[in-house]
């Protein structure tokens, strides 16, 4: 049977061999941030076979062009939207990290140009020195070709609501290109109850840390300076969409009583006008089903979230959802291709 949709899968996470190199010298460094539980796990597990190692994610991060490709065919999923996974380069030094991005952008450009119909990307930048990213987020746009960008929450423990990453927010709003702020574990302020129980991790934390996130970008009026500006996060939205109605309210008693700035618009207008969300990790209709009525179905897209969400069953939650063909296409490729400038099939076929 032929493929009804085209498949674009746009949270699909990869990495390079120096990249991995240097996340190994970070889980040896006496680091105490909350990425050493996932980053030792991956890059330098002390139990072989066991936790992290034991779902070989390191392999199919590594490995793009062969099995990743082979199951992509095997499952019907015509894309993947590549983005270096998180913690990205933002626990490097700034040279390193800078370099680092650099070079993981020119090999994600070499993948997406060797093949063009199957693999865009989101392009890596260092927010240790904002005024070099915005000069690699041009370069990764004008000269690579590559579609959008990658940021991992928090870099040091900072926030983009932080006037100092102006440049950057300046460049992907000059450049039309989308930021997808994707989870790493919780900044060290915001560590405390999450060490216990696993909850560092996609279980809670993530959700946590990078839901705060956007809500900080919002409520500082960072949009009525950027109002161009959008923003693409995983997970359902990071829990946002349920929580719009009460952070509208609150913000409006917050804003009149001094403790938010005043802003242009409210919390669930900013949410609405510069946001867009993915389903990654999030398989559940009813779910979706209130994203999708919340937000409208212009502003959802689908996303697997390879290789921490195996592929087949994120193309059977899309495939099954209890939505029109018009929708169902708006979710799996048509949204992609508008917020992340990817040519629609019949362009390149
Ligand atoms: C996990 C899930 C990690 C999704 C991820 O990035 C991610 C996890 C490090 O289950 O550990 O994108
Ligand atoms: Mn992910």
């Amino acid at each position: 049977m032929a493929a009804k949709f085209r498949k674009i899968a746009t949270e699909e996470a990869f990495s390079i061999p120096e990249v991995a190199e240097s996340l190994r010298d970070v889980a040896r460094s006496p680091s105490q941030s909350l990425d050493r539980v996932l980053v030792k796990g991956i890059y330098d597990s002390d139990t072989p076979g066991k936790g992290y190692d034991a779902l070989n994610f390191l392999g199919g991060l590594l490995d793009v062009e062969e099995r990743r490709l082979a199951q992509m065919d095997e499952f019907g999923v015509d894309m993947h939207l590549l983005s270096l996974t998180a913690p990205g380069v933002q626990m490097f030094d700034a040279d390193t990290a800078t370099d680092l991005a650099a070079l993981a952008n020119d090999r994600l450009a070499d993948i997406c140009a060797r093949h063009p119909t199957r693999f865009a990307g989101l392009a890596s930048f260092a927010p240790q020195s904002p005024k070099r990213a915005a000069k690699e987020m041009e370069r990764a746009i004008n000269e690579l070709k590559l579609n959008g960008f990658i940021l991992n929450s928090h870099t040091n423990d900072e926030y983009l609501d932080d006037p100092k990453y102006w440049p950057v927010l300046e460049a992907a709003e000059a450049l039309g290109a989308c930021i997808y702020i994707h989870p790493r574990a919780a900044s060290y302020g915001f560590k405390g109850p999450l060490q216990d129980y696993g909850l560092d991790s996609a279980m809670w934390g993530y959700g946590m840390e990078t839901g705060t996130h956007a809500v900080r970008m919002m409520v500082s009026g960072l949009f009525d300076r950027f109002p161009k500006l959008t923003i693409c996060l995983g997970h359902m939205g990071e829990a946002i969409p349920f929580w719009l109605w009460r952070l509208n309210f609150m913000n409006s008693r917050a804003q009149a009583g001094g403790r938010s700035p005043k802003t242009e618009l409210s919390m669930e207008e900013y949410f609405l006008r510069n946001f867009v969300i993915t389903t990654s990790g999030v398989e559940d209709h009813l779910a979706l089903d209130y994203a999708i009525r919340k937000l409208g179905a212009d502003n959802v897209l689908w996303a697997i979230d390879y290789p921490y969400q195996p592929m087949a069953p994120a193309v059977e939650f899309m495939e099954s959802a209890p939505v029109d063909d018009e929708t169902k296409a708006k979710l799996f490729h048509r949204n992609a291709e508008r917020v992340f400038r990817i040519a629609p099939a019949e362009a390149v076929q």
